[in-house]
């Protein structure tokens, strides 16, 4: 059998170990050291797929904090569902209500001068975006996406403030639905852990 990376990393599965270093005595360590890659990455994209399991122990107290939420109306109901997940996560960590600001726009795309017309004002510590922009028939997704990461970037940028890009990028609706409040978690309880941990950096 040629040697290539998929059955040397086969080989050294656990238990198997033993097995790849009588094989390929030279490459064992290399191999060991893709193995170790390979679990870490596998760990980070298990741990990224759901990140609404965190750990708030050293989350900085936001009770003084106002937050602005700009969700966009596209997808409503998904959309909806990140908002209140977002909102219920700022309250669950000592936010007051009123000191919750949560505003629509009409979709995505919009979600970038929403965030900067928050952000403006001195008294907003974070301003977090929500959207959901399911892939269609056109490249409109892509144009949205990439205008959207790059607007609440320079947002972010130019007023130094947490802007959090809480966009839901999908292929299919069901996909969009596992992560709002799915088997993916809720990404607007994420994008609210996100604000309250640049809070504290
Ligand atoms: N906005 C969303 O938030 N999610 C979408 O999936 C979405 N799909 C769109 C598809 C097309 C073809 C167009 C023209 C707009 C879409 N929008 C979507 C709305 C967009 O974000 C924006 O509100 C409008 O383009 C007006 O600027």
């Amino acid at each position: 059998m040629p040697f290539s990376e998929p059955y040397p990393l086969f080989y050294t599965q656990p238990g198997n170990e033993q097995k790849g270093e009588a094989l390929l005595p030279a490459r064992a360590g290399r191999i060991r050291e893709i193995c170790f890659i390979r679990e870490i990455c596998d760990f980070m994209a298990t741990a990224l797929q759901n990140l609404s399991t965190y750990d708030s122990a050293g989350f900085t107290d936001i009770s003084e904090k106002r937050f602005g939420l700009v969700v966009a109306e596209w997808n409503r109901e998904l959309t909806d569902t990140l908002s209140n997940g977002a909102y219920e996560t700022l309250l669950k960590h000592g936010a007051k209500p009123e000191n919750i600001f949560r505003n629509t726009v009409p979709g995505s795309f919009e979600l970038t001068l929403g965030a900067q017309l928050l952000a403006q004002h001195d008294e907003m510590d974070a301003v977090i975006c929500l959207g959901v922009v399911i892939k269609g028939d056109t490249k409109h997704d892509d144009y949205i996406c990439h205008a959207v990461a790059q607007g609440l970037t320079t947002v972010g940028l130019k007023y130094n403030k947490p802007v959090i890009f809480g966009l839901v990028t999908t292929n299919t609706l069901e996909q969009a639905w596992d992560r709002a409040g799915g088997r993916h978690g809720n990404k607007g309880v994420e994008a609210a852990v996100a604000a309250i941990q640049m809070l504290g950096f």
